[in-house]
């Protein structure tokens, strides 16, 4: 995540880079070893099916042979695993975000128009029918991740979801993973992770028939499975690794900024962290209560170095800047933190999810308190997509109905048309509405 060349040209002298990241901030490419080995595992388990599924999942998982579905019983029993406050807390994450979702959901209008007399054109939103959700448990186990696929799914109206999740150290799935989509209402779950639990649900190796959309968060593999399984079926997005960026200004504080950058750069030691702002006095500040927060941070192993290569400061003139600047890097999750909040917000384009005001903070998202998604574009994909939502499993299939007293608002122009293209067969469909029309006026 940094400013592209042309930005860097465009706004010459109107900003300083404080900070630079040591790793020169351009985004992780596509690692050719991950490529060929998701390509090899997928021909696979294209051609040996569940047998190729299980020796992945023993291989690489530690899979111990008990039954790959997870029971409706295990699921609930899960719950019952986890300390009360734990266990509240994952239901009143699960029932915010699916209030977020069931209102998004009632805001999506049917259309239908009457363009013409007679001729009548509009949509429905019809769910995507089956989805499969892949529930990370990696070296955090994101146990939100089903609020933000299986409950906005089903809050979508998507008949079928099933989810994959990896067995732990014990053999068995991550009680406060599987409790957060049993609550999010999922109707399957099976005990695989990686590549094998995104193959084994595109096939159909696991559930009742192959997914039509693969939907989830998870390592390089994964992401790198998805790209490949796309066609086959449709994806969310592919996330990178995990981004913040802040624009504060001299109202700002530098205790919060700090413990916000750093409260994403634990995810990994490539995820960056970006503060644009326009007071040099705040970047000091900032700088240095970083490195005081670094110092007692339980993570600071993972943050310290995601700081160091792939964190930035930059101080720019004036709010203009800022908010061209902050477009241009089109970061996943954007705090503002000044006192022209409502400008930023107006003027802002390019984000996964904005934080507006020093009181909102990223990880109230991520754990599905704010109600709002934490699937969200990285890697400057806030530039043309958004995160998940509930408008993503729903399509709006148009419909025409045509009467026949609408007949000469379209036929005739679809003759001259077709005719000019040569297409005799499109030509006599509308030619021949048009004859029966005439003999029934004569
Ligand atoms: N920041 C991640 C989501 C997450 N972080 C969940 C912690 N828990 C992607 O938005
Ligand atoms: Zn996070």
């Amino acid at each position: 995540m940094y400013f592209t060349e042309a930005t860097q040209r465009r706004f010459a002298g109107r900003f300083t880079v404080v900070k630079e990241p040591a790793a020169g901030g351009a985004p992780a490419q596509r690692d050719a070893a991950v490529i060929e080995t998701v390509t090899r595992m997928l021909g696979q388990i294209r051609a040996e099916g569940l047998d190729a599924v299980t020796r992945y999942a023993t291989e690489l998982d530690g899979y111990d042979g008990r039954p790959l579905e997870i029971s409706r019983e295990e699921m609930h029993r899960s719950g019952e695993l986890l300390p009360d406050d734990l266990r509240e807390a994952i239901e009143l994450g699960a029932a915010r975000t699916a209030a977020f979702a069931k209102a998004s959901r009632d805001a999506l209008k049917d259309l239908e128009v009457e363009l013409e007399p007679g001729l009548v054109a509009g949509y429905r939103y019809v769910p995507v029918q089956r989805v499969g959700a892949y529930l990370p448990a990696g070296r955090f186990p994101l146990t939100a991740s089903a609020f933000m696929t299986v409950n906005v799914a089903k809050a979508a109206g998507v008949p079928s979801v099933v989810a994959c999740t990896a067995p732990q150290a014990d053999g068995g799935p991550n009680p406060a993973v599987l409790y957060a989509a049993y609550v999010s209402g999922v109707d399957r779950v099976f005990l695989l992770g990686g590549v094998q639990a995104l193959a084994s649900m595109a096939y159909g190796l696991v559930g009742d028939a192959p997914v039509d959309m693969l939907v989830g968060a998870g390592n390089a593999f994964v992401a790198e499975a998805k790209r490949q399984l796309f066609g086959t079926v449709a994806i969310d997005l592919l996330a990178g690794p995990s981004e913040v960026a802040v624009i504060a200004d001299e109202s700002a504080d530098p205790e919060l900024v700090a413990a916000d950058l750093l409260g994403q750069a634990e995810h990994g030691p490539d995820s960056p962290a970006a503060l644009i702002t326009t007071s040099g006095d705040l970047a000091a500040r900032v700088a240095a209560e970083v490195g005081r927060q670094l110092a007692t941070l339980p993570t600071a192993a993972i943050a310290g170095p995601a700081w160091r290569d792939h964190g930035s400061i930059t101080v720019a003139a004036d709010r203009e800047t800022a908010a061209a600047l902050m477009d241009d890097l089109a970061p996943e999750h954007l705090e503002i933190q000044t006192a022209d909040d409502d400008w930023y917000h107006e003027h802002l384009t390019a984000y996964g999810s904005l934080f507006l005001g020093p009181w909102s903070t990223v990880a109230y998202s991520d754990k599905g308190m704010a109600g709002t998604n934490h699937v969200l574009p990285t890697a400057g994909g806030a530039r043309h997509g958004a995160g998940l939502s509930v408008s993503r499993f729903l399509r709006p299939l148009t419909y025409q109905r045509v009467a026949e007293e609408a007949t000469p608002a379209l036929a005739g122009a679809v003759e001259v048309i077709s005719a000019s293209e040569g297409m005799a067969a499109h030509l006599a469909t509308a030619a021949l509405r048009t004859r029966r029309l005439t003999r029934q006026e004569v």
